[in-house]
């Protein structure tokens, strides 16, 4: 996982969008009371032996990125509600980053994807996105849509259609996507792709997953030295009766077969409902295929809702998953994680910095977990202590060292109040084009 810039890095930055002064103004009166309730949360965790500059400082190096189609107001099928000043273009969706990154501090990376994204100069979009504070993460291929001038249409799928020259099409835009990354300093690609059928007999099921593989591997032949594929697998949507890679079985085996540079990548929301998604982290990280994440949260399917917002302890404990992999990391372990949220209700700015924390909050309780009391009560077979374990470090209330973080790399102690009061969105509702209504998300 990249780190986040140091202040020297941060000094390049010339080019952030809001002012520096403004955030640490609004932070003064708020000083002594975060500097009160981290020292009193201190003294809480040394007292069961934890340091707590020790899990601030992981939880400083800690960050997700934050896709470049989140920026924007999403939608169902049914409806799209723009707000005024969204972004329209790439330019305008890195400099919402840039802010959700400027408050919050967690999100310095963006991962973009095409063609959305695509622009005439990717070396002068990678020096934009420096100047940002920014890097780009994964470059996401889409090959789900259909855009104006296509020579073949992906209604028969993409990678996995019947027509020979629609793969080979999808094929190429996901090596232009790898050619894109190497200039913006991507090294993975994520694909997902939506192949699948609506009707039993529609497509032979497994003659499609042939085809899926025959084409991956394709694409995987174009992977520069030190990049990775990560396969998202989505049970359903856009199609309802079968998909091409539904689940994570289907994922690793077309992981396994297509090589050690193919990972697979986990959505929280693309599963079948109640399935036990820490499990399934611990069975990809065994079989060193954990590629990375995309965090939402969901109710009934593949919601996209803000992440944390429905099941914040499924979140809590897949993180302690990802603690328990990271301690013991097998072949390796470096997970790319993503927030992919359809933000439809919402100021997406909002949305993400409010995702991010409760994201970062995870992350730091699953730190939390003392691991010692946890593995002796499992080997002893102590289920209510183990069990208590991960209750006791869930139950604490980490916001203070959040906000310390934040303080100390630049960022506001209360990033909503800080982000309203910069009118941020107020100025670009008078700067920018309005948005179409547009089609949904998929
Ligand atoms: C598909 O539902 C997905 O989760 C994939 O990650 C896409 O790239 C993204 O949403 C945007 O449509
Ligand atoms: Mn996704």
């Amino acid at each position: 996982m990249p780190t986040r810039l140091c202040a020297k890095e941060r000094d390049m930055t010339t080019n952030l969008p809001l002012s520096a002064d403004q955030i640490a103004t609004l932070n003064a009166p708020q000083m002594d009371a975060l500097a009160d309730d981290y020292g009193s949360l201190g003294r809480k965790l040394s007292r069961a032996g934890i340091d707590i500059d020790a899990i601030k400082d992981k939880v400083a190096a800690f960050s997700v990125a934050v896709p470049s189609w989140g920026t924007g107001r999403g939608g169902t099928r049914f409806a799209k509600f723009p707000i005024a000043g969204e972004p329209t273009n790439i330019h305008e969706k890195l400099e919402d980053c840039a802010v959700v990154n400027q408050l919050s501090t967690l999100t310095p990376r963006v991962s973009p994807h095409f063609p959305w994204d695509k622009v005439s100069d990717y070396a002068a979009l990678k020096q934009e996105a420096e100047s940002l504070g920014l890097g780009f993460d994964a470059v996401n291929s889409n090959t789900f849509q259909d855009q104006p001038g296509q020579a073949h249409s992906y209604n028969t799928g993409s990678l996995a259609s019947t027509l020979e020259a629609t793969r080979q099409q999808a094929i190429e835009h996901n090596i232009e996507c790898i050619e894109i990354g190497q200039q913006i300093g991507s090294t993975d690609l994520t694909v997902w792709v939506g192949d699948g059928t609506n009707f039993p007999g529609q497509q032979d099921l497994g003659r499609s997953l042939d085809r899926y593989l025959e084409a991956a591997a394709q694409v995987y032949a174009a992977l520069p030295e030190d990049w990775r594929i990560l396969l998202e697998h989505k049970m359903f949507e856009p199609a309802f009766y079968s998909t091409v890679i539904s689940d994570w079985g289907s994922s690793i085996l077309a992981a396994q077969e297509l090589g050690p540079k193919a990972k697979c990548l986990v959505d929280l929301g693309h599963h079948a409902p109640n399935v036990n998604i820490e499990q399934i982290v611990a069975r990809l990280h065994r079989f060193g295929k954990l590629g990375g994440f995309h965090f939402n949260d969901s109710k009934y399917g593949d919601d996209d809702l803000d992440s944390g917002s429905i099941n914040p302890h499924q979140l809590f404990l897949v993180f302690n998953e990802l603690i328990e992999a990271e301690l013991n990391p097998r072949d390796g372990f470096n997970p790319a994680y993503m927030i992919d949220q359809s933000h439809n209700v919402t100021d997406p700015i909002e949305s993400m910095m409010s995702s991010a924390e409760a994201i970062a909050s995870c992350y730091a309780k699953a730190v939390l977990v003392d691991r010692e009391a946890l593995n002796a009560a499992q080997q002893g077979n102590d289920t209510m202590m183990a069990f208590q374990a991960l209750r006791r470090a869930y139950n604490v209330d980490v916001a203070p060292i959040l906000a310390m973080v934040r303080v100390e790399a630049g960022g506001a102690i209360d990033v909503l109040t800080a982000y309203r009061a910069s009118g941020y969105r107020v100025r670009k509702a008078q700067e920018r084009k309005a948005v179409g209504l547009g089609a949904g998300i998929v």
